[in-house]
């Protein structure tokens, strides 16, 4: 015997509870004073210090200068500064050397003496001497031996560090490598470094100023550059397993006193922090989230951001900021990707702002999503259905006779189930439960095999929606269609359709938003009820738009109102 309520009920409730729109027009941006309240970027976040080897002790009062600082070989020009690190005065920020002897080199360009390719018969090397790859200086890792730089960091655990290094081969004899390589890991446990990316320059490799191509299809463990290779850059990541000092470590493969030039190392943390941004209400507030207090990264750019929920507001992305404007008190939660190039690929992190608006009207009591309990007196449900709960949510029954029920089922999942109290039950959602509309079904054993059930509308997860659109006054509907294409293989049950468009005329939004809705309905079959909702609240020629969907099942009798944003 299967029994059912039959307690469906007629309420069509609504979680569209703000208006939050993006614009990609590309106009001006107003500026806007804007509080951070708080940020995760932490400025404790450890970087890799004096990377291109600026950063020099004062060489003019050292107390015991080696070959009386810098100096030439056979007569040349200084071009060449030994620092002892046992010499405190001679100590350089940030590196350490392996070499017996405890010499690192550094290096300079001077006047007159630029290599340009030329052989100049009989002259020392210095004569020749490689131009820095960034700066004034670079350094040697063979000061008299073959030996490693190395700088240590505290790492923090399954933070990524994405590292790049500029080598040069010094021999001036054509095709003759230096060789070196890069280590990583706890002191005493490093590891060399593999599947290493490399880029050669694709200007004159004699220029101080490198250009970079693609990275080669092959990637290197042990990095081979001759001189007339120019600086070639390698790249690679690193993720710590343990939160320890990482010792980075940059080694010479080959020479003796000769060899591997280095410069403009690069150590990048890429993350894309959370931030609360207080909004004064009615007032604009943008913020540039690739400023370093947002996100950390190398010349990251913003590539998308969504709404994932809040008070009644504008979201605007322009360029690499995100601008909020809203009249309502509370909160408004966007979700930001920015994107960084590194290695040939293209990486993304995610992060979420926070606006706080305060000074304002109180937003209306939101609909209940999660508070409203499921009846159960047993063997039956009764009472209103229970809407809106998200995945990982707990969803309550409450009620009597609990002890009738062997299992619970949502849909055709069985899902676990506690008693919280005499006339409490608990269900928890399982945080990968897909959206939809389900049947609560309980099977009340001492009833048989009966089972009693109960619609449950599951709140999707808020899902990237806004996208738009022009400052002509028209509609750009191309990439609002491609979301409304994803977001129906997401979940096929999607069939109703809100399309909002707000413009600075009433008039001109019910056209656009009834266009909006002709496309939607052009590019998702199977969309079964059109809303159009208009507004006009822009005193700007912009058209804003969203599209909502929700869930209209077979029985006219429940609606239940999805926002994915
Ligand atoms: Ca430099
Ligand atoms: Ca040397």
């Amino acid at each position: 015997m299967r029994g059912r309520t039959g307690l469906r009920i007629g309420v069509a409730l609504s979680l569209v509870a703000s208006f939050a729109v993006m614009d990609v027009s590309g106009m001006n941006p107003v500026v806007s004073d804007y509080a951070i309240a708080s940020s995760t970027c932490e400025s404790s976040t450890p970087t890799l210090q004096n990377g291109s080897f600026e950063n020099l002790p004062n060489v003019a009062s050292f107390s015991n200068p080696v070959y009386g600082g810098w100096h030439g070989y056979a007569g040349g020009p200084p071009q060449v500064l030994l620092l002892n690190q046992n010499q405190p005065d001679q100590r350089i920020q940030g590196w350490k050397t392996t070499a017996a002897d405890q010499y690192l080199e550094i290096q300079r360009q001077l006047p007159g003496y630029a290599q340009d390719g030329t052989f100049r018969s009989g002259s020392y090397f210095d004569t020749h001497n490689a131009q820095p790859a960034d700066g004034q200086y670079f350094a040697e890792i063979n000061a008299n031996y073959m030996a490693a730089f190395y700088q240590d960091i505290e790492a923090q655990v399954g933070q990524t560090y994405y590292w790049s290094i500029k080598h040069r081969g010094r021999q001036f004899a054509a095709n003759t490598t230096d060789a070196m390589l890069v280590r990583i890991g706890p002191p005493g446990a490093l590891v060399q470094q593999t599947g290493v990316k490399r880029f050669r320059p694709t200007n004159n490799p004699y220029t101080g100023s490198p250009v970079y191509g693609n990275a080669d299809t092959e990637s290197v463990s042990v990095f081979r550059t001759a001189l007339e290779d120019g600086w070639v850059k390698y790249q690679g990541a690193y993720v710590p397993s343990l939160s320890e000092t990482i010792r980075f470590q940059f080694e010479a493969a080959s020479g003796g006193s000769v060899g591997n030039f280095i410069d403009d190392i690069q150590f990048t943390v890429f993350k894309a922090c959370a931030a609360e941004v207080a909004v004064t209400a009615g007032t604009e507030a943008a913020i540039d989230v690739t400023s370093a207090a947002i996100s950390l990264g190398d010349d990251q750019e913003l590539v998308g951001a969504r709404v994932l929920g809040g008070v009644e507001g504008q979201v605007i992305v322009e360029g690499n900021s995100i601008r909020f404007e809203g009249e309502q008190n509370g909160d408004v939660d966007v979700e930001y990707t920015v994107g960084m190039n590194f290695a040939g690929s293209t990486l993304t992190q995610t992060g979420v702002i926070t606006f706080r608006v305060s000074g304002g009207v109180d937003a209306p009591a939101a609909a209940p999503v999660d508070n409203t309990p499921v009846r159960y007196r047993g063997p039956e449900f009764f009472g209103p259905a229970h809407f809106g709960v998200l995945p990982g949510s707990t969803l309550r029954v409450e009620g009597k006779n609990f002890d009738t029920i062997q299992k619970l089922y949502l849909g055709e999942t069985e899902v676990d189930f506690r008693l919280t109290g005499e006339q409490q039950l608990a269900i928890k959602i399982p945080t990968d439960f897909a959206p939809g509309v389900y049947n609560l079904r309980a099977n009340a054993g001492r009833h048989g095999n009966a089972y009693f059930e109960k619609f449950v509308g599951i709140r999707a997860m808020p899902q990237a929606f806004s996208k738009l659109t022009a400052g002509s006054q028209k509609l750009q509907g191309v990439a609002l269609l491609s979301q409304v294409v994803s977001a129906r293989k997401k979940d096929s049950m999607l069939n109703k359709v809100q399309c909002v468009v707000n413009s600075n005329s009433l008039e001109r939004s019910r056209i656009n938003a009834a266009k909006l809705c002709s496309m939607v309905a052009k590019a998702a079959k199977g969309v079964r009820q059109f809303e159009i909702v208009t507004k006009s609240t822009v005193t700007t020629n912009r058209v804003f738009a969203r599209v909502s969907y929700g869930y209209a099942p077979d029985s006219s009798d429940l609606a239940v109102w999805l926002d994915l944003r």
